[in-house]
């Protein structure tokens, strides 16, 4: 049985994996307008990873036996200045992520809560992937530059990334 703390924490989660999935959603949606199909592409198949990490969570707390809960979704952010501005904010929203996946680590593992403990691995590696990710992302587009030419290569070459690490 997870304590009241996890519960909210937990619950608290599946709330920020769902806005993490909009955000992804709404930036996929700013790159379709602008031309920019690869990471458009990419962005969107996010979005449905980060739905999944929700319903994970989600279904965790259900089988805990706690009351599993969505909260209030803000609306995410839907201008942006260019693409990199869009993949530095998910690099920062990724390195925010995963200071929370490890205040619910830390908080599991004071409680002695083992199980909880152990699921919460699956999204420990998760993040240090995605980070991983998305500061390759960052550093190509950093050493391309914004130039329309370079930007061409690499909206195909985010694409491409999309198909294999999605
Ligand atoms: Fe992008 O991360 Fe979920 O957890």
């Amino acid at each position: 049985m997870l304590s009241t703390t996890l519960i909210d924490k937990l619950n608290a989660q599946i709330t920020l994996e769902f806005y993490s999935s909009n955000l992804y959603l709404q930036m996929a949606a700013w790159c379709d307008t602008r031309g920019f199909p690869g990471c458009s592409s990419f962005l969107a198949q996010h979005a449905s990873e980060e739905y999944q990490h929700g319903r994970k969570l989600f279904t965790y707390v259900m089988e805990t036996g706690g009351l599993a809960r969505v909260g209030a979704i803000e609306a995410p952010k839907a201008d942006f200045a260019s693409v990199q501005d869009i993949f530095d904010a998910t690099l920062a929203h990724e390195i925010a992520i995963t200071a929370k996946i490890n205040d619910l680590v830390k908080t599991a593992m004071n409680e002695g809560d083992f199980s909880t403990f152990n699921f919460l691995q699956w999204y420990t590696s998760e993040q240090h992937e995605e980070e991983k990710l998305f500061r390759n992302i960052v550093d190509r587009i950093r050493v391309i530059g914004p130039d329309g030419k370079g930007l061409y290569w690499i909206d195909k070459e985010i694409g491409k990334m999309g198909k294999k690490d999605g």
